[in-house]
């Protein structure tokens, strides 16, 4: 079967038929869940909206699109022979090649019979005197589960803002993150881009190598580094794949989860002269691990100076009109957004067809029937594309009408931004289980390591809750309060809460501001989350327990525990400010 073929259509709905559990998404989050969960006998249903598999990578298919994280480690550990079986073609994926992998995934372990495609869940109820999730779709479907587990994705719910009379535009709008499946040919065509984000960045150089012109339209600048993305050498693969296990093990001791070389020593002991070539040989390596050319980059100001510096200096080197390359040049923190990855991005703006629209200070006005309108100038265009991003972490929740124990909606609870434990659950909603949510390490760490962590830690403890006859779980509202507390504090001793990014949903008006990932590190969060299972579930409340004696099953979890002799990123050191975070 190709990648996002429909395999449902017709369906009967399902009414009163009852599962253990309901898993919401069929990303690398929910396939993974729905593996452990038959693994464990439960009886599972997945629903998705999307017609296939994937997940994010069903959904960004616009052109250019690859993973940030590279190849080799950007995929499941659960199993070795699919590492063993699974090949990748270049150093970071493009989209197509992971799309592939979650299809591959799917049917290797054949999943696909327990998911419904083409259904998007409406709501999810729970019902206090049964103990259960009642979870409505829009298909007509109404079940029953223990367990309703929300695998919805952290960067899934797109931001299209309501630009003035966007209706009138004669010409197609596509948002880069629901892009159409049989693509969009833009030959010829006046190519309007909003936006200079990571999916901007990717597309707005492929899109340029074929549209007749092409205007974007820049409400804040972005620092990029090279991907200096190639084909993976098959010599370079065969030893990977020999040492596999090891690797994985050395991803999970890292802040971010997954591995690269990085000098902890802080920029501001070095000379100008050692940071200089320090700076120009990460940026030869290129993507994410730039950052990783100091270790106090992301929490001294003084530092930091010196690397968007030196990010401003590659611009005004590459791109040849001086007045673009300053307004191509941000001067805010580097990297306190999501640092962009990019091939030949800048450079896009030395083609005489393509043009940069500085909206910073004056807002896109209207569109037209044929154009946008920027500080009273018409910009005439055929096709729009929004790459305008997403309302992250809490945007998919606040997508469905997710009701907990005395009627309290999770929005509700929420208003002022997102309250759980450990990134796991929130108190009031038993057994409502969120993969990678908000106060998890999530989008700072590598998120198909997150998501596996997160499955394993789910997995043992609805093991546990049948050894011990357990009917809900749901944490005690003093440990979330210290949990949220903690989230908000470590945040403060990195830059990157200083800015107005989607980490802190600054990018969608009227949506709270609070820092959402958990930046302490994913090591510090996974050891907690173990010594929180071995502790007997500590800031959890297991009603119904009829065997209270029973020890928890820690055999997925233990995976995670990261060594204590291993490179661990310690508190300490995030205290000394000494950890590159990317
Ligand atoms: O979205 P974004 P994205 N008028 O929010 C602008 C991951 N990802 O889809 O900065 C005009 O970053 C907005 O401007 P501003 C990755 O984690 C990964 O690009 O808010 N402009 C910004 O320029 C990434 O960070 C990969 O001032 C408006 C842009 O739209 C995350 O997804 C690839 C506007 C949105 O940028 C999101 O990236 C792609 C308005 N009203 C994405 N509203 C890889 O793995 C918004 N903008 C490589």
């Amino acid at each position: 079967m190709s990648p996002g073929t429909k395999i449902e259509s017709n369906r009967d709905a399902e009414v009163d038929v009852t599962f253990d559990a309901v898993v919401i998404g069929a990303g690398f989050a929910g396939l993974y869940m729905l593996h452990r969960l038959r693994g464990l006998g439960l009886s599972t249903r997945v629903y998705e909206a999307g017609g296939g598999v994937g997940g994010t990578w069903y959904w960004n298919r616009y052109p250019g699109a690859r993973c940030d994280i590279a190849s080799m480690q950007y995929s499941y550990s659960f199993s070795e022979e699919l590492d063993q079986e699974w090949n990748w073609s270049e150093k970071y994926s493009p989209q197509p090649e992971i799309l592939d992998y979650a299809n591959h995934v799917a049917d290797r372990f054949d999943l696909r019979p327990d998911i419904r495609f083409d259904t998007r869940v409406t709501a999810a109820t729970f019902d206090e005197d049964a103990k259960r999730w009642t979870v409505e779709t829009d298909q007509g479907d109404r079940v029953t589960a223990q367990f309703c587990v929300m695998a919805v994705g952290c960067l899934s719910a797109a931001n299209l803002p309501p630009f003035t009379d966007m209706e009138k535009f004669e010409g197609p709008i596509y948002h880069t993150g629901e892009w159409p499946h049989e693509g969009v040919d833009f030959g010829g065509l006046r190519v309007g881009v909003i936006g200079t984000g990571s999916s901007a960045i990717q597309s707005i150089p492929v899109i340029a190598r074929q549209a007749a012109a092409l205007v974007v339209f820049q409400r804040t600048p972005n620092y990029t580094v090279p991907a200096w993305n190639e084909k993976l050498d098959p010599e370079y693969v065969r030893t990977v794949k020999a040492g596999y296990p090891e690797l994985r093990a050395k991803m999970r001791g890292r802040p971010t989860g997954f591995y690269f070389e990085f000098n902890a020593q802080p920029a501001l002991e070095a000379t100008p002269e050692e940071r200089e070539r320090q700076y120009e040989e990460a940026w030869a390596r290129g993507g994410l691990p730039f950052l990783g050319a100091y270790g106090d980059l992301l929490f001294e100001k003084e530092a930091n100076d010196t690397i968007a510096e030196f990010g401003r200096k590659k611009i005004r080197a590459i791109v040849n009109d001086p007045a673009t390359a300053e307004l191509l040049c941000p001067d805010d923190i580097f990297g306190c957004k999501r640092l962009c990855v990019d091939t030949g991005y800048f450079e896009t703006y030395n083609l005489p067809h393509v043009s940069l629209v500085d909206i910073s200070t004056k807002p896109i006005e209207r569109f037209t029937t044929q154009g946008i309108v920027a500080d009273g100038t018409e910009y005439p265009v055929d096709v729009v594309v929004c790459a305008t991003g997403f309302a992250a972490m809490t945007g998919s929740f606040d997508n469905i009408r997710i009701t907990g124990r005395n009627g309290l909606a999770l929005t509700e609870k929420w208003r002022a931004g997102p309250r759980t434990y450990l990134g796991l659950s929130s108190q009031g909603f038993p057994n409502l289980f969120m993969i990678t949510g908000p106060g998890s390490p999530s989008v700072l760490a590598s998120m198909i390591q997150a998501i596996e962590q997160h499955v394993d830690w789910m997995a043992d403890c609805m093991a546990h809750m049948r050894d011990v006859g357990a009917q809900t779980i749901e944490p005690l509202i003093a440990y979330e309060d210290d949990w949220v507390e903690h989230v908000n504090e470590v945040s403060k001793v990195s830059l990157r809460s200083t800015c107005s990014s989607w980490y802190v949903g600054a990018n969608v008006p009227g949506r709270p501001r609070v820092f959402m990932p958990y930046i302490g590190g994913f090591p510090i969060y996974v050891n907690k989350c173990n010594e929180v299972m071995t502790n007997g579930f500590e800031g959890f409340v297991l009603d119904g327990t009829r065997n209270s004696d029973a020890a928890p099953r820690v055999r997925l979890t233990e995976k995670w525990r990261v060594p204590v002799d291993m490179d661990v990123i310690s508190p300490a050191a995030i205290a000394a400010k000494r950890v590159p975070i990317v």
